[in-house]
């Protein structure tokens, strides 16, 4: 695999067979909690559509001799709201946690402005303070899933998911952190990274980050239903709560 192309096919094929796969877990999982699934599988339906734009140059267009691919900030402004999202209701159940909304407007409003400002910096040649922006959002968004939803999610939450949260949140934040680092190190920014190694890079991180997030948690629903037994009509994650 050395060129471009391939690693945008590898993620085409990536985004679709997770969806695939995300479609056949939901039919495992209990009715009530098939939310959770619907939310991955629609995470991942979009960026097969992204991929696909990326594959055809769909959305592509040059500034200042650098290539712009914009399929991909389209595909970030709608599905990592979501991802968030997906995150938050596994660690806040509803009707317990009085919270929940304002923590998903709050996150959501971070995470949409966090994208825009990411590409205003890729679109402008003045960069570096639309890059910081966009940076200080990323902190402010661990800062509630580590400190405010933690803390809330601890409180109205039983022990069983605040560990599951605990590890998926680790797990998104680990491969969200490296996304700036691979706009710093791109063309986007000081140029060290060849088009082909950020695409590759990027490709590994989707992937991860989608389908093997929502497959990730999906199992986690999935484990917990067993070991807590939830009442018909009653979702697993307000079934583990307090
Ligand atoms: C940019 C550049 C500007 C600085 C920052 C960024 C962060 C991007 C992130 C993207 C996450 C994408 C995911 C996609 C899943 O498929 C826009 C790269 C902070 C965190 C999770």
């Amino acid at each position: 695999m050395n060129t471009s192309m391939d690693w945008l096919n590898i993620g085409l094929w990536g985004m679709i067979i997770g969806t695939v796969a995300i479609v056949l877990f939901s039919s495992t999982l209990r009715k009530e909690d098939r939310h959770h699934a619907y939310l991955a599988g629609w995470i991942t339906l979009i960026a097969s559509t992204s991929y696909y734009a990326l594959t055809v140059g769909f959305g592509d267009f040059t500034i200042n001799g650098q290539v712009v691919q914009v399929a991909r900030y389209a595909d970030w402004i709608i599905t990592t709201p979501l991802l968030l999202a997906s995150l938050i209701l596994v660690a806040l159940p509803k009707n317990k946690s009085k919270e929940r909304t304002s923590i998903l407007t709050g996150i959501i409003g971070l995470d949409v402005f966090m994208i825009a400002t990411g590409l205003f910096a890729t679109l402008t040649t003045n960069k570096w303070p639309w890059y910081i922006f966009s940076c200080v959002a990323l902190v402010l968004i661990a800062y509630m899933l580590y400190v405010v939803v933690l803390d809330e999610s601890k409180k109205v939450a039983g022990k069983k998911i605040v560990k599951i949260y605990t590890s998926l949140a680790m797990f998104l934040s680990v491969l969200w952190l490296a996304y700036p680092a691979v706009w710093y190190l791109a063309g986007s920014g000081v140029g060290t990274l060849t088009t082909q190694t950020e695409n590759a890079i990027y490709t590994v991180l989707d992937v991860t980050a989608k389908a093997g997030f929502g497959l990730l948690l999906l199992a986690s629903i999935k484990s917990l239903a067993v070991s807590v037994k939830p009442k018909d009509g009653v979702s697993t994650v307000e079934a583990a709560s307090k």
